[in-house]
């Protein structure tokens, strides 16, 4: 684990770890690139980051799956998981612990929330008798479920197969607690985001809780019920404490958790809502520990507006679309194209459309313009500016004002918002460009051409330091056309103005357009 560094704020962070049965496809890589820019936005903002990801290892789906491939589950669970850490590289997806539900500390952890919740008496043993989708790892009541015609049944909200399941199982007092979760929804409003999801399970909660059950007898794949090993806890019972346990739970003295618990923020998709923000803050309060400040959830991602499943054949190898466009490009498109929070589509011609109008033309444009310029006429040295004329203060206010901007879009992880206000003022500054003619004051003012160069490079410098959470290789490169130091790029270097006189290196396209290979 990374030291903590007490001097900042803390702030950690996470996703939901994915199941590691298959490889990871594009929604898997949504979510972690959605989660690596609000992480990489905090570090560059000054907090104390931590940031978990990892795979959710135990479980019928797994076992299942490793039967039918003939493998062991722990061999499906290391080779598998392997490759989500593969892709979480290649992503540059900035995370302090990759964890495995299968590590020891984290067995620890689980067994240690189980023990809470059985002193706080709310654990009982009784028999369940219900229907249960191996594929949503979730027990659903008949009330929830669909009789298909084919007298198959399935969950009417997923529409996965279930199966009628009746074994002893440990039960867990969810119904108890009620009234103390509607009294969170009420008291901390924010605790669910957007608002869309946050009433779906206010109302699901009024509709009244049943007790949960929490382990099963019927397959050994998981973690060891303390002090009965017939049973294994439930996967989600195990799956929701990796964030206690990245915080170094069971140890509550421990410098880690006393810095890092509560969670600040829960990254999800749509489909385990309920999961997070219902059952964990139940279980949490069993336990007598603090709950997470929130939970955000994305939506969910289309292949031209379409489901990605195997059997239509437009699952996309995110790495093959890396590829193909580049990493800060994926990454960029995907955080500015669909409004975070609610589903979204992607398409070739979409990405292609932003990389040549978004990054090409209005960012990579810009500063090839204006730094060639300098590199001609200037000997490659940041511009003197004269005085400024109205038209360049209330250039240099719009830039400025940005951080507060983006800030504040970021705080409520509207980061599509955030880089659409740095684009509002990247279409401003092209506007700018052009009305000041820097190429005809060359000859006629020179003077005031280097005054607009320099407003210029000024929204670039302030531009290439706000999208390095987005795009952290592109936004380097800006900064270092711009021959800035790589110890002065964090959010508060944002307010020093470049330096006249500072040696440029020689202009390079950050951006190329995208042509198509066929
Ligand atoms: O649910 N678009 O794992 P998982 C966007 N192990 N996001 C998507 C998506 C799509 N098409 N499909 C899935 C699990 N996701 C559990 C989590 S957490 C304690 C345990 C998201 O591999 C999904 O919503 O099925 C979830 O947030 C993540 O990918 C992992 O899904």
């Amino acid at each position: 684990m990374t030291a903590p560094d007490s001097s900042r704020p803390p702030f950690y962070v996470t996703t939901a770890i994915a199941y590691p049965n298959g490889v990871p496809h594009i929604g898997h890589a949504y979510e972690y690139i959605s989660t690596d820019a609000i992480a990489r936005f905090k570090r560059l903002d000054g907090f104390d980051v931590r940031f978990l990801t990892g795979t959710d290892e135990h479980g019928l789906k797994m076992q299942q799956t490793a039967t039918k491939e003939g493998i062991p589950v722990t061999e499906l669970a290391s080779r598998n998981s392997d490759v989500f850490e593969a892709m979480d590289k290649a992503l540059k997806i900035s995370y302090d612990r990759f964890i495995r539900t299968t590590d020891a500390d984290h067995l620890e952890a689980s067994a240690a929330i189980w023990q809470r919740m059985v002193d706080a008496g709310d654990i009982y043993l009784d028999t369940y008798a219900g229907w249960y989708s191996v594929r949503d790892e979730a027990f659903y009541t008949d009330a929830e479920t669909t009789l298909l015609e084919d007298g198959s049944r399935i969950s009417t909200d997923t529409g996965t197969p279930v199966e009628w399941t009746e074994e002893s199982t440990y039960f867990f007092r969810l119904s108890a607690y009620q009234d103390r979760l509607q009294k969170l929804y009420e008291e901390q409003p924010d605790f669910i985001a957007p608002a869309t999801r946050r009433n779906e399970i206010v109302s699901f909660v009024a509709g009244g809780l049943k007790d949960l059950s929490i382990s099963r007898t019927t397959f050994d794949w998981g973690v060891p019920v303390p002090g009965n090993p017939e049973h294994v806890m439930y996967v989600w019972v195990d799956a929701l404490t990796n964030y206690l346990t990245g915080a170094g739970f069971p140890d509550t003295e421990s410098e880690s958790y006393r810095r890092y618990w509560p969670a600040d923020l829960h990254i999800i998709g749509k489909d385990i809502t309920r999961f997070h923000t219902v059952y964990w803050p139940a279980f949490l309060m069993s336990a007598g520990l603090e709950l997470p400040k929130r939970v955000f959830v994305h939506g969910f991602l289309f292949n031209k507006g379409e489901k990605m499943s195997k059997s239509v054949g437009n699952v996309v190898d995110p790495l093959d679309m890396v590829e193909r466009f580049g990493l800060d490009q994926l990454r960029f498109f995907l955080l500015r194209e669909i409004s975070y929070g609610q589903d979204g589509s992607y398409s070739h011609d979409a990405i292609a459309a932003r990389i040549n109008a978004d990054l090409a033309n209005d960012l990579g444009n810009l500063a090839q313009r204006s730094l060639t310029m300098v590199a001609k006429n200037l000997d490659g040295k940041a511009p003197n500016p004269g005085a400024y004329t109205a038209e360049d203060e209330a250039m240099l206010a719009q830039a400025d004002a940005l951080l507060d901007e983006v800030r504040a879009e970021f705080d409520v992880q509207a980061l599509h918002l955030g880089l659409e206000a740095i684009w509002r003022v990247l279409g401003e500054t092209n506007r700018y460009f052009s009305a000041q003619q820097p190429w005809v004051l060359r000859k006629t003012d020179p003077e005031r051409m280097a005054t607009v160069l320099y407003v210029t490079l000024e929204v670039v410098r302030i531009v290439g330091i706000l999208v390095q959470p987005v795009m952290p290789d592109a936004g380097a490169k800006i900064l270092d056309l711009l021959g800035q130091d790589p110890g002065a790029r964090q959010f508060a270097d944002i307010d020093t103005r470049l330096t006249p006189g500072t040696a440029l290196p020689a202009p390079s396209p950050v951006f190329p357009r995208y042509v198509d290979e066929d």
